[in-house]
């Protein structure tokens, strides 16, 4: 089943200089493929759509201005299972719950910052995909 999934390194992996490392680690998961990256800063606008099913909620505002502290590599990654596959390299949201081998579980501590967002459905992945990456067809 082949898919295409959004994954953002968040501004703490670019700060940090792990997005050689995260990036290493999708790109060898047997049959993946990067169709598109960007080194880009988001807008007020594109952090609401994407994470407005977190509008209200306490963490919600921090989260928005952590994510737009600085630049976020967006990418678009096509290939076998590569929703539910992403997501399992990536780990659970709070880093200290996910195991070691995984990226948050290897480099996180902070529930905020925790490295590496992954499309979590294929809903999700076309609705973010439009949102990021409005020109693939
Ligand atoms: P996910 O990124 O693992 O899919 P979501 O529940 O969709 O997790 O939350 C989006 C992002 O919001 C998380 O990745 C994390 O950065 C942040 N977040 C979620 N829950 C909390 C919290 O309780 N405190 C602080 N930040 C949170």
């Amino acid at each position: 089943m082949t898919q295409r999934t959004l994954v953002l390194l968040k501004p703490d992996a670019v700060r940090r200089h792990l997005i050689g490392e995260i990036i290493g680690r999708i790109e060898r998961k047997a049959g993946w493929t990067i169709s598109a990256l960007e080194l880009r800063t988001l807008d007020q606008d594109t952090l609401e759509q994407h994470y407005g099913e977190h509008k209200g909620k306490p963490f919600y505002e921090p989260l928005v201005a952590f994510m737009a502290s600085g630049p976020v590599v967006a990418m678009v990654v096509e290939g076998e299972r590569v929703i539910e596959g992403v997501r399992q390299l990536a780990g659970p949201t709070d880093p200290i719950a996910a195991a070691p081998g995984s990226i948050r579980g290897d480099y996180g501590t902070i529930v905020r910052e925790n490295l590496i967002h992954a499309s979590d459905s294929e809903e999700s992945a076309v609705r973010e995909l439009k949102i990021f990456f409005p020109g693939l067809s």
